[in-house]
């Protein structure tokens, strides 16, 4: 009775996690801002599993370049990410922040990936990348 109990209680959280990380449909929602802080932020940012806000700089063609800056997520609605810039970001410079996976790496909560690698790679949803292009004030 006992142990009956307890695969209860185990099948009911399992169950719980799935919906609260799989019924958001994942997006990155940001604005124009200045950075003169060293951190660029989106208010909210929903991540289908565990991984990475990263910050892309991108410009008109709107193609993701290289990598200024990323912040940790978690699975489900993050709010307020922030991530430190690596370099100096000019006003009306175009930052690319994209959601990124926490898989294919050597390491789990290391950030691996460099330009094009498959390690800590994009996600994509409908083939499409999830991400949201600002520009610094
Ligand atoms: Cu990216």
């Amino acid at each position: 009775m006992k142990t009956f109990v307890y695969a209860a209680a185990v099948s009911i959280t399992a169950t719980t996690t799935f919906a609260a990380g799989h019924g958001m449909a994942p997006m990155v929602d940001a604005a124009d801002q200045t950075v003169a802080n060293g951190v660029v932020s989106a208010s909210s940012v929903i991540a289908p599993a565990n991984g990475w806000m990263v910050v892309h700089r991108t410009d008109a063609d709107m193609k993701p370049g290289p990598v200024v800056g990323y912040a940790p997520l978690r699975e489900g609605e993050n709010t307020d990410v922030a991530a430190i810039l690596q370099e100096d970001v000019a006003t009306g410079d175009m930052l690319m922040l994209m959601v990124h996976g926490e898989d294919g790496g050597m390491s789990t909560g290391v950030f691996e990936y460099t330009l094009g690698a498959k390690e800590d790679g994009p996600i994509k949803i409908d083939d499409k990348l999830v991400m949201k292009v600002i520009t610094a004030q």
